[in-house]
């Protein structure tokens, strides 16, 4: 039987909140009725990590682990999805941030024909208990003001809890170039280039210590990323095959 739905699990030395995340999630997935499973991706972490995914082997949820040689949360991601071959598939952070309760709702939506399901702390109905830095805070300010003209009309681009239908989740995956934690932008700019109907979910979302992420080394490189988004896509479209006016002429006849 085909999988319903892939959860990938990006993990980069993640031993401390790897296991309450196994749990929660395989006890969420428990709650479908087709078959599901969870994709842990490991960037070569150097703590237990692979042990904690082995101690959750025999849990409600199938669970395997694959190893991405190439680093970063986007690329891990990357390969994840490209890994799998179920009819929806998403991702989720080690931490579980993002409550899974958004799950039922999020194949609601992908089931009714929505292409992205994305979880949204802008969202009015979302409940967020963040405990960010004042720099991260300011950060993600001037990201999202940054984000704006590359994804128009997404409020927040970055909570880690996006979904797909197989067909925009291979349109969008297979050219991502993006290895850094700003490979959503360009997953998002892409499935907007693709026609993609996104919809934005509400979540509860709790900051959990333990981040992998800092404000002065990934925040900088994030904004480079995206400066190399914006020239990538623009690179893409003018290269893009133009069809000529004797195939319209052609087609129209
Ligand atoms: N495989 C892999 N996973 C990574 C890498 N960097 C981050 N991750 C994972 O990406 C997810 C998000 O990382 P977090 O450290 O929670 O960062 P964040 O959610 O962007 O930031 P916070 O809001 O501070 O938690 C976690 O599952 C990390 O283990 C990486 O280089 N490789
Ligand atoms: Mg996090």
């Amino acid at each position: 039987m085909r999988t319903l739905l892939s959860v990938v699990v990006p993990v980069l030395n993640e031993e401390r909140r790897l296991p309450a995340t196994l749990v929660g999630l395989a006890y969420a997935l428990r709650g479908v009725s087709r078959r599901t499973e969870i994709v842990v991706v490991d960037n070569g972490s150097t703590d237990r990590s692979a042990e904690v995914v082995r101690a959750h082997r025999a849990g409600p949820v199938p669970i395997r682990m694959i190893e991405c040689a190439e680093r970063g949360k986007g690329a891990a991601v990357r390969a994840g999805v490209l890994d799998t071959d179920s009819a929806f598939v998403g991702f989720c952070d080690a931490d579980l941030a993002t409550n899974m309760d958004a799950l039922t709702p999020t194949l609601a939506h992908l089931f009714d024909g929505v292409n992205v399901v994305i979880g949204s702390r802008a969202h009015p109905m979302s409940d967020v208990r963040a405990r960010h830095s004042v720099l991260r805070q300011a950060g993600a300010w001037a990201f999202r003001r940054a984000v704006g003209s590359l994804v128009p009309g997404v409020a927040d681009t970055q909570c880690g809890f996006k979904f797909f239908d197989r067909a925009t989740a291979t349109a969008v995956f297979t050219p991502l170039r993006t290895t850094g934690f700003a490979f959503d932008v360009e997953l998002l700019a892409r499935a907007q280039q693709n026609g993609a109907v996104i919809a934005e979910l509400p979540v509860r979302w709790t900051d959990v210590p333990g981040s992998t992420f800092s404000p002065m080394r990934d925040g900088f490189r994030s904004f480079a990323a995206l400066r190399e988004i914006r020239e990538l896509l623009d690179r893409e479209t003018v290269s893009a095959p133009v069809l000529s006016s004797d195939t319209v002429i052609a087609e129209v006849a």
